[in-house]
This record gives structure tokens, sequence and C-alpha cells, in this order.
């Protein structure tokens, strides 16, 4: 069998979400199964170019992640979704938008502390030093989820293992 779902990875800059779904993609791809990564990259500078990183802005760009996604997921898709969507809301608004069971919330929990440290781009530098406002984590707020299918904390363990849980969730629950 095999049937749609949106994989929803929500955490901090720098906690790992595209990685981490960048590898179960690759995995994903090697089994034959159609699935699609949307994230910051492929979003951001077409679909969302219009919005910035105030509360709204971000509201609305989940929003039209989560609409994508829904229609990816009509497609037959397994839809792969790496955004920060800090608000909680925001979040249950995507889950709430398509059957039981094909929403799979993520919550990639690495420690503020280790996204910090390991700043690829830069960027909680610059939140620090206030150059970077609004910044999830320093200076505006991250919702934890609640009820997340899955966590995962990629500062422990390694990405192989990581990506080989995601993979168990989805065979076990007849996805792939
Ligand atoms: C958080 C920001 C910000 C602010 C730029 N706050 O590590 P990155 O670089 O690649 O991931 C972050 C990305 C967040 O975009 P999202 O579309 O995922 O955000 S949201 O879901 O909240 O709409 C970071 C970069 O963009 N970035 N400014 N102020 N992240």
């Amino acid at each position: 069998g095999h049937r749609g779902a949106i994989l929803w990875f929500t955490g901090l800059s720098g906690a790992g979400k595209s990685t981490l779904a960048g590898a179960l993609e690759s995995a994903l791809h090697e089994r034959g199964v159609h699935s699609y990564l949307l994230d910051g990259d492929n979003v951001r500078h077409g679909l969302c170019k219009d919005l910035g990183f105030s509360a709204d802005d971000r509201r609305e760009n989940i929003r039209r992640v989560g609409e994508v996604a829904k229609l990816m997921l009509d497609a037959g898709l397994i839809v792969l979704s790496a955004f920060v969507s800090p608000q909680r809301a925001e979040r249950e608004l995507v889950r709430e938008l398509v059957a039981e069971g094909e929403f799979i919330e993520v919550h990639v929990a690495t420690p503020l502390e280790v996204c910090e440290s390991r700043d690829p781009k830069g960027l909680y530098q610059k939140a620090r030093a206030g150059e970077i406002k609004d910044f999830t984590g320093i200076s505006a707020p991250y919702e934890a989820p609640v009820g997340a299918e899955l966590v995962i904390d990629t500062s422990e363990g390694d990405l192989e293992a990581q990506v080989g849980r995601l993979l168990d969730y989805l065979v076990s629950g007849g996805y792939i």
C-alpha cells in the first residue's frame, strides 16, 4: 500500500529540519516513493517572496505552504515540509486541512544552545547583535508542539538512525 501524507518538520533555525527532510527524501526516492520537499529555499523566493518574518507574515507563509502541501497530498505524494512554523495555532490549522492521520508533526527538538552553536548562516550572531529582529528563539517566540507524532533531537544519534525512525513510522503506519 501507499498513501499520501504531510510530514511537517517544525523547529528552530539550525535545528536540522532541512537536513533531516532532505535525507528522508533521498531514502524515499531510493524506495521508489514519490515525495516533494517544501522549504524556505523553494518557497520564500517564489510563492512567498512578498512575506517577511513578522508573526502575521509567518502565519501567511505557513497557511500558503499548508494549502500547497494539501494539493500535493491529493496528488498522492509524501510531502515533506520544513519550516520553523513557530506558532502552534498555525500548525494546527494545517493539521485540520487534511484527514486524520495525513498530518504527521515532527518536532525537531534540538536545543537552542546547540542550534546557536551551529549557527551555519551566522544568523544567531546577527540576532544577538540586534541586526536581525524577531529572530525565533532569541527575540521571537517558538511554541513547541504538545502532541507531535515524532520528536527528534539532532544533537543525539546520527542522521541515519533519525531517518530510520522516520521510515519506520511511515512503514508501520502503512504510508509506504
Ligand atoms: C527565524 C529567520 C529569520 C527570523 C531569517 N526568524 O536557518 P534558516 O535561516 O535557513 O531557517 C530560517 C528561515 C526561516 O524561514 P521559515 O519560512 O521556515 O520561517 S517561518 O516558518 O517562521 O515562516 C532562517 C531564516 O529563514 N530566517 N530571518 N527572523 N528565521
